[in-house]
């Protein structure tokens, strides 16, 4: 190839127009195939789930989490997904119908949205709370650049009590609004774009929430978000003074993975590996792993990429990474499996357009 490319140069263009088209053709059917893949939340004040990503997505399994941030710590036992895709709290078809669509008490998961996925974020308790004056402004990062067709912020009345009343539509007083604003009228960000809102919510003192709807402008896509503010609060060093009544402190030490005494056996369990969701860049996936027919006290599973997929971040597995070689071992608390039983861990990987699915395979501690 080299010496024609030497000697006749010339009829080997078109071949890099049509190389370079196929990958712009991929991008575009990728990003046409996954509208929902990349989208956004309210990240000041910090919605729920982005913040508790925020604050311990680097360190999810510390055990002080438990106390020192305890309405997070039951949201990560909860479903560890509902950080780390703490963009994709969204319903799609409501036609506007956000009340009918959405029963009081499940405001901030969205009405149970995505298969229950954020349903911890309705936990009644000390949510870390933003301080905040009477005149403020939220600020929406749309990671996938879709606009506006309209956002709407509410706020609690006053006499709300946060701890100890599950959010209602009745307890809401829209303090703002903005209608269709295309993403090109946004602020750009490394990653999609950025707007403020302003919001008015006079009378207001001490904790309340802040429910955000971003009606997204590529569908009828709708995003719920419930952030937790406190109206001339002095800031985020001062501790919850209730107790939630939902956060279950760890009664064991955090995972910490003991070394195997006995051999690994092989052919003891099984992996299913698939990619959950992918976009321009990267995708999420998941392995599944089931034991055989007798029960087991751990498990390692392997796999190699072909096409240089890199994992940036896992939740209920230890993952490691040597070349194109992946290896996944349990966490303390799902390495033991009965007979039959399953548990899945997840994960974050870059891709550089091929993602070819590998094939994983397992090795059981017994
Ligand atoms: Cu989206």
């Amino acid at each position: 190839m080299s010496p024609l490319l030497r000697s006749r140069p010339a009829p080997l263009a078109p071949a890099w127009l049509l190389a370079i088209g196929a990958v712009v053709a991929l991008l575009l059917t990728t990003a046409l195939a996954n509208p929902a893949s990349a989208h956004g939340s309210v990240v000041d004040p910090a919605s729920r789930n982005y913040g508790c990503w925020q604050r311990w997505g680097s360190d999810f399994q510390n055990p002080n989490m438990a106390t020192q941030d305890p309405m997070c710590w039951q949201a990560w036992q909860a479903d560890p997904n509902a950080m780390w895709n703490w963009n994709g709290l969204f319903r799609e078809g409501v036609a506007g119908n956000h009340q009918a669509a959405i029963p009081d008490g499940q405001l901030c998961s969205g009405g149970r949205s995505n298969s229950g996925r954020y349903n911890a974020l309705d936990a009644l308790g000390a949510w870390r709370a933003a301080p905040t004056t009477n005149n403020f402004r939220i600020k929406f990062l749309d990671q996938a650049s879709h606009g506006a067709d309209y956002i709407r912020v509410y706020v609690t009345k006053q006499g709300f009590n946060a701890l100890t009343k599950p959010l209602a539509w009745s307890d809401l007083e829209l303090a703002g609004q903005i209608g269709n604003t295309p993403a090109s009228q946004w602020t750009p960000e490394s990653q999609g774009v950025s707007i403020q809102v302003p919001a008015s919510a006079p009378g207001r003192s001490g904790r309340h929430i802040v429910y955000t709807i971003w009606q997204a402008s590529h569908l009828d896509q709708s995003y719920y978000l419930c952030s937790d503010v406190d109206f001339g609060g002095t800031g985020p060093s001062t501790p919850p003074t209730t107790p939630p009544p939902t956060a279950a402190p760890p009664t064991t030490p955090p995972p910490t993975a003991a070394p195997p005494t006995t051999p690994p056996a092989a052919g003891r369990c099984t992996a299913t590996y698939r990619v959950t969701t992918s976009w321009s860049g990267g995708f999420q996936g998941e392995v599944e792993v089931t034991a055989g027919s007798s029960a087991i006290r751990g498990w390692t599973v392997n796999w190699t990429y072909a096409n240089g997929q890199r994992i940036s971040s896992s939740w209920g597995a230890t993952v490691t990474s040597s070349g194109s070689t992946v290896t996944a071992r349990n966490v303390d608390y799902n390495g033991a499996l009965a007979p039959g039983a399953k548990t899945t861990f997840g994960f974050l990987a870059s891709s550089t357009g091929t993602n070819t699915a590998p094939t994983p395979t397992c090795t059981a501690t017994v």
